[in-house]
Formats: C-alpha cells, sequence, structure tokens
C-alpha cells in the first residue's frame, strides 16, 4: 500500500511562532529523495497557496520536525529540522528551526521517546541541522504533557504552558564560526554588515542605510520590489563570505534589519527570512541578533540599547522576544537561553497527494 493510500503517523503542533509537522523517522522513507517528494505532496508545495496540502502558504507554517531516538549519549532524541519551500519545490535542512524546537519536547514525550517525570521533564535534543545540542523543559504534571499555562510569547494569541529552552554554545552552527569572515563588519556593497552565526546564519543592517526606520510593517516592506532586490543582492554576496556557498537555493543566511528601540528593548528588527518578511523573529535570529549587540563598532551594537542584566528584549514585528545570554568576564557569549510556548493541533495521519 503507498502512503496516499495508508497516510503517515502526523503530530501538527504549533512551535513558538511557527507550525509545523512532526513526524517520527521510521514512518519515513529513508531515501532523501523520497522524503523530499513525499514532504512536498504533504505540504503541498510547490504553490504560493499550497491549497492541495497542509502547509498554510507560508514559510512559517511549512515546516517539518523528524524525530527519532538519539544516536548520541548526551542526548535523548534526534531532531531534523526541514524547511519545506512554499512556492518552489525544494527542501532544506541548511538551517536550524528554533520555534519549531519548542515543539520537539512534547513531541517526543507524546510519541514515547522519552519517558514523562512527574512535574517537568527534561529533554536533550540533538539538532541533526548543526550537532548542538538544546535542553527543552516540558511541563508533565502527573507524567503526561500539558500544554496549558500563563506564559505568554509575543505573536501568539493567549497564554500557554512555558517551555524553557537552553542552548549550549551555537558559535558558528552552520558557517564554522561566529564571525566567519573573521571581522565584525564587512562592507557588502557599500552598506556595513555583521556577517554572524550563532545558532542562525543572519546578516544583520542598519535599516537606516537602506532608507528605512525598521518600524515598516512587513507588509510594507515585502511590497518594496526594489528593496527586496536589494536585500537579496547583498545576501547572495553573503553567502560565499559565510562559507555557505551559493544560497540562491537555501534559506540561509536570513537578512536581519535593525534600528533603535522604541519599545523598551535593545534593538529592533525586520527579519527577511530570507524572501518573506518575518512577522516576529526566528530564536536563534534573535539569539544571533542579541550577540550582535554585544560586539562594539558592530551596526547593531551601534543602534542597541544595551540591557543592565542578561535578559535581551530583541524587538519584532509583533512584539519582543526574549533572550538570555550567559557571558565570560570578556563579555563573550557562552550560552544563551529563552522561552517559548507549544501546542498539540491535531493528531492524526496525513495524505499526501
Ligand atoms: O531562527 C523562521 C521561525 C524561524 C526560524 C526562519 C527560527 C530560528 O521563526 O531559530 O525559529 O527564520 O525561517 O520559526
Amino acid at each position: 500500500m503507498s502512503y496516499d493510500e495508508t497516510g503517515i503517523p502526523c503530530l501538527w503542533m504549533r512551535g513558538g511562532t511557527s507550525k509545523g509537522a512532526y513526524f517520527l523517522a521510521r514512518d519515513l522513507p529513508a531515501d532523501r529523495a523520497a522524503l523530499e517528494a513525499l514532504l512536498l505532496a504533504i505540504m503541498g508545495s510547490p504553490d504560493p497557496r499550497q491549497i492541495d496540502g497542509i502547509g498554510g502558504g507560508d514559510p512559517l507554517t511549512s515546516k517539518v520536525a523528524i524525530l527519532s531516538p538519539s544516536s548520541r549519549d548526551d542526548a535523548d532524541v534526534d531532531y531534523l529540522f526541514l524547511q519545506v519551500f512554499v512556492d518552489q519545490a525544494l527542501v532544506s535542512d541548511a538551517q536550524a528551526c528554533g520555534n519549531i524546537l519548542a515543539g520537539v519536547g512534547p513531541a517526543a514525550v507524546e510519541r514515547g521517546l522519552v519517558p514523562a517525570q512527574e512535574g517537568t521533564t527534561p529533554v536533550r535534543i540533538h539538532m541533526l541541522n548543526t550537532g548542538e545540542v538544546s535542553t527543552a523543559v516540558v511541563p508533565t504534571p502527573g507524567g503526561r504533557v500539558t500544554y496549558r499555562g500563563d506564559q505568554a510569547i509575543d505573536g501568539v494569541p493567549g497564554h500557554h504552558a512555558a517551555i524553557p529552552l537552553m542552548f549550549g554554545d551555537v558559535a558558528g552552527s552552520m558557517c564554522g564560526a561566529l564571525l566567519p569572515t573573521g571581522r565584525t563588519v564587512d562592507m557588502i556593497d557599500g552598506i556595513a554588515c555583521t556577517l554572524i552565526d550563532n545558532g542562525m546564519p543572519c546578516v544583520i543592517l542598519r535599516a537606516a542605510d537602506l532608507g528605512l526606520t525598521g518600524q515598516e510593517t512587513p507588509a510594507t516592506l515585502e511590497a518594496d520590489t526594489a528593496l527586496r532586490e536589494r536585500v537579496e543582492h547583498l545576501r547572495l554576496l553573503a553567502g560565499p563570505m559565510m562559507n555557505l556557498g551559493d544560497v540562491a537555493p537555501k534559506s540561509v543566511p536570513k537578512m536581519t534589519l535593525v534600528s533603535p528601540p522604541t519599545a523598551g528593548g535593545v534593538i529592533a528588527t525586520r527579519s527577511f527570512i530570507p524572501h518573506r518578511c518575518h512577522t516576529s523573529i526566528g530564536v536563534f535570529a534573535a539569539v544571533s541578533v542579541a550577540t550582535a549587540c554585544t560586539l562594539p563598532g558592530s551596526p547593531a551594537a551601534e543602534v542597541a540599547q544595551l540591557p543592565p542584566t542578561d535578559l535581551f528584549a530583541v524587538e519584532h514585528p509583533g512584539g519582543a522576544a526574549e533572550v538570555r545570554l550567559e557571558r565570560d568576564a570578556e563579555g563573550k557569549v557562552l550560552r544563551a537561553g529563552t522561552i517559548r510556548t507549544a501546542r498539540k493541533l491535531f493528531d492524526g495521519r496525513v495524505f499526501p497527494r
């Protein structure tokens, strides 16, 4: 029997400010080409509306997490993140995703990969995309996952159970070094940029250098074709400088325009991820931006208001994302963390076309 007849076990979850399909690796083809074709069919890509699939017509709702028992002694579960492009027949593992990561702990417990403990269950997650391990603390009162709680995160209505996420050293996750060019500032086509990877490859540049205030809505920025072309031009130049090769078919680096904070945070952001403008900001992107704020002379540092504590509120179009940065005496970022929420939306079988 084929998948379109049997269906495939699938958890459809919100992780942070994203949504995605969570699978067990054993339920999917091991062959990579077959897997990609299947995921494109499940999401309904390529099609701007993904009308014949479960994707939401937006990169933030066209995401996949594949879970398996961990191959490492220091982790409980392996997590492969795949970005299924909406309007192109592309599936990319060239980035991690900290929002979808928020659902991995609960999904691992729901699927029996990790036994629930009383109260909370720490889940050590080996992120296959980057090789890093992060820890999620899943609320499990009475030995069952709960999604109910009083934690709010900007970009998601209502309150849910808090899922603290702790990251180890994620510097150079995809680029080999925190600053892949060895410099805090690179001039790319006349624009000062920081090329940085603290969990997510990002190009950070001042919104003002592109003639923007940095407070524009995502819709306004997306409607500006000349701006989008300029941002993509800079991105294609930055990719090889960041050891990412030709990034035309990749979802990294992200292009983050920064400006002074306006709501009591550390910095304001507008992120191209990379072709649509994020309605909030990615988790690892926020960690990378917060880290850039600590680098004297960088475009981010020039507009940032550094906090008195280690808590960095990174403003975005829907509010702010809070990132905790642990630094050593020299100011080098050692560890990062954040709080997300997640919710199981649907548990069933998905039927690809
Ligand atoms: O940066 C979107 C998201 C993300 C990625 C994207 C993310 C991260 O918000 O860790 O979470 O940048 O494509 O889910």
